[in-house]
């Protein structure tokens, strides 16, 4: 399994990289990549931190309005980018931001951001995509990714937390494949993955006393829209305050164009 030690990529021209080169084809050909070190651990222990004084209210086993429950014990839920969470560093990560307008075209939007956290005692998730294939064609495993899913655990993930299983190649396949077992990813804290939103995945169970709370992004081709999992009106695929787009580096703007346009288009 290739992992792209993200410490060793020096120089400016991430896009550049053989780092980033090697995730894409990781990618392209197995439909994810790990890159680990995309954040020092105490960065991500001191956002596990603000996750649980800020989000207390989420770690409990019922749907809220603006939560969706994905699994037993296991809800989608939406992050503020504010505080931690507002940080470019999380939310638009140099060396994810490089691989995902690699794979999707420069022009690549934040589609949504949140978490999904798996309470203590979670059973194993059904496998599924992400989202449906883009169209009901025998291409349509053979595109381009139109959109990738990056998770970035605020702890561990392994086979005591709970890991994603995955199931390499999957983004090519037309109907699941029930004989091929799911790979259990490894991801420390500091690490992150990307797949494809085709590929076939599920949670595993959380065998720990904990939560098992990972952050996630859709990062997407800019005309792509997730309504799968927000099926509810009080979702929010992006939850900010008033400034939050102020605030954003110019060269990370266009992550939010898609926001520009509609905000445009509402007047
Ligand atoms: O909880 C996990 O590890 C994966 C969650 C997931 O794949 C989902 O909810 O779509």
């Amino acid at each position: 399994m290739t992992r792209i030690d993200c410490r060793q990529i020096s120089g400016d021209d991430l896009a550049g990289s053989e780092q980033v080169r090697l995730a894409f084809d990781s990618l392209t050909r197995h439909g994810f990549a790990i890159l680990d070190h995309v954040l020092p651990q105490e960065r991500v222990r001191a956002l596990n931190a603000e996750f649980a004084a800020g989000y207390d209210r989420y770690l409990q086993n019922s749907e809220l309005d603006d939560t969706l429950k994905v699994g037993n014990k296991r809800y989608m839920i939406p992050v503020a980018l504010s505080g931690g969470f507002g940080d470019p560093l999380v939310y638009a990560n140099p060396f994810v931001v490089a691989l995902a307008r690699h794979v999707l075209e420069p022009d690549a939007i934040l589609e949504s951001f949140g978490a999904v956290v798996s309470l203590a005692g979670s059973r194993q998730q059904h496998i599924h995509r992400d989202g449906r294939l883009l169209f009901d064609s025998a291409i349509s495993t053979m595109l381009p990714a139109h959109a990738l899913t990056f998770v970035l655990p605020l702890v561990d993930m392994n086979d005591i937390n709970g890991t994603t299983a995955i199931s390499p190649g999957s983004h090519r396949w037309k109907v699941r494949n029930e004989e091929a077992p799911p790979v259990a990813l490894d991801v420390p804290a500091g690490s992150c993955v990307l797949w494809d939103f085709r590929l076939y995945h599920g949670g595993t169970s959380n065998r720990s006393d904990a939560t098992r709370p990972i952050l996630y992004g859709t990062y997407s081709r800019h005309w792509y829209r997730d309504s799968r999992n927000f099926e509810k009106k009080e979702q929010r695929h992006l939850a900010f305050d008033e400034g939050f787009l102020d605030s954003v580096p110019e060269d990370r703007r266009s992550l939010f164009a898609h926001l520009v346009a509609a905000d445009a288009m509402a007047r």
